[in-house]
């Protein structure tokens, strides 16, 4: 299932553009631009498996890195600084990743 099945495209690019200039992008705005922090928990899992690309459970520094992408294909990396502050954010546990309940933490409280 790709993410853009039941995000709103209009949100995607909102939320893109929002964050086009490098470092100015922030978890919490992103998640409520894009339109997450209103989906089911149900929905919500199914992107945090869409960023976990490889299946580990979590999502790890080079996934962050990369985050922006699987919303648009053409949007930038992250920065080294954004990734750092996106997993100090998330990762409550302190495992250096973020994990399924780190994840949707970090997402409803956005
Ligand atoms: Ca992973």
């Amino acid at each position: 299932m790709a993410i853009a099945n039941f995000l709103t495209a209009s949100d995607i690019t909102s939320a893109i553009n929002a964050c086009k200039a490098k470092d100015s992008f922030n978890p919490s705005v992103f998640f409520k631009t894009i339109g997450l922090s209103k989906k089911t928990p149900a929905e919500i899992e199914t992107v945090f498996k869409i960023l976990d690309q490889d299946k580990s459970g979590y999502i790890e520094q080079d996934e962050l890195q990369l985050f922006l992408q699987n919303f648009s294909k053409g949007a930038r990396p992250l920065t080294a600084a954004e990734t750092r502050a996106f997993l100090m954010e998330g990762d409550s546990d302190g495992d250096g990743k973020i994990g399924w309940d780190e994840f949707s933490a970090l997402v409803k409280s956005s």
